[in-house]
């Protein structure tokens, strides 16, 4: 039994021609503006702009060009709702402009690595901050990663970037921790933290679990070769988060996943 809220639902909106599971399906202002609708619609507790793909081989986009593609989008749901509205960029220029159109939270998948000048940034927006662990750089992480440790790892990788970031100024209470599930990781090593979600979660920050979709999902299940045959998956990979208590979950199916967590928190509290 217990009271415990449920785990926030971040939507995930794409406004890039080539992120991996919606790959250009919400590409321009309308249509990215007309799915932020639909998933304020569909229950998401948080909106996670991106326009930048960080799938492997996705081509880097410009400062300039990410810019003009999330500023008006942010700006636009700014005027449509008051949804809290995260970035999901690893530029630090990027992150100041998305902050000042209306966003109040960093995603960045580099935990603050990508720019020298990112952590002061960071703690000069005074936003919400979300460090991730990424093993190696997007165009290769897939390459044969390998950890001996990987939990222990990833936590003692979370944990330094944490204290970089409070070293930059950045206050505790705006820190959250994300493992990077997919992110320079095996099918193997992706499961192993998703098992050790409570382990995470007792390092006292908050928890973003982004499994949607992922791969690591045909892993274990060979069938589901097509990112949008990935919804039982992803649903079982964020009730683990639930079950586990973290903070929020990062998703592109966000009925099904409010719904699904609803059950669970139903049931745990019946
Ligand atoms: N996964 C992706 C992008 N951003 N941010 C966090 N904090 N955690 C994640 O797990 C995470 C993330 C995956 O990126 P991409 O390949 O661009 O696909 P999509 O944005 O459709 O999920």
């Amino acid at each position: 039994m217990s009271s415990r809220a449920r785990p926030r639902v971040m939507g995930i909106v794409n406004v890039t021609p080539d992120s991996f599971s919606d790959g250009g399906r919400f590409v321009g202002l309308a249509e990215g503006l007309e799915h932020a609708r639909r998933l304020i619609a569909q229950g998401a507790d948080i909106l996670d702009i991106g326009g930048e793909s960080t799938r492997p081989g996705a081509a880097p986009v410009s400062e300039f060009d990410e810019i003009s593609r999330v500023v008006p989008l942010i700006e636009a749901i700014r005027q449509a709702s008051d949804i809290p509205i995260s970035i999901d960029t690893m530029k630090p220029q990027v992150a100041r402009a998305a902050v000042q159109a209306g966003a109040t939270i960093w995603n960045d998948v580099t935990a603050l690595r990508f720019a020298p000048e990112a952590p002061e940034v960071a703690a000069e927006l005074g936003c919400e901050v979300v460090l991730m662990h990424m093993l190696g750089q997007p165009g290769t992480m897939q390459d044969a990663p390998r950890y001996d440790d990987v939990v222990a790892e990833v936590e003692a990788f979370l944990l330094a970037r944490a204290l970089t970031a409070m070293a930059a100024g950045v206050a505790r209470d705006k820190i959250w921790l994300d493992p990077g599930i997919g992110f320079g990781k095996t099918v193997a090593h992706n499961l192993a933290l998703l098992a050790a979600l409570p382990r995470f979660v007792a390092l006292g920050y908050p928890i973003l679990l982004g499994a949607s979709r992922k791969r690591f999902i045909a892993g274990v299940d060979p069938s589901a070769g097509e990112a949008t045959d990935r919804l039982g998956g992803s649903l079982a990979a964020h009730l683990a988060g639930g079950a586990a208590g973290v903070a929020a979950v990062r998703v592109h199916d966000v009925r099904e996943t409010v719904q699904a967590l609803e059950v669970q928190t139903a049931i745990a509290t019946a």
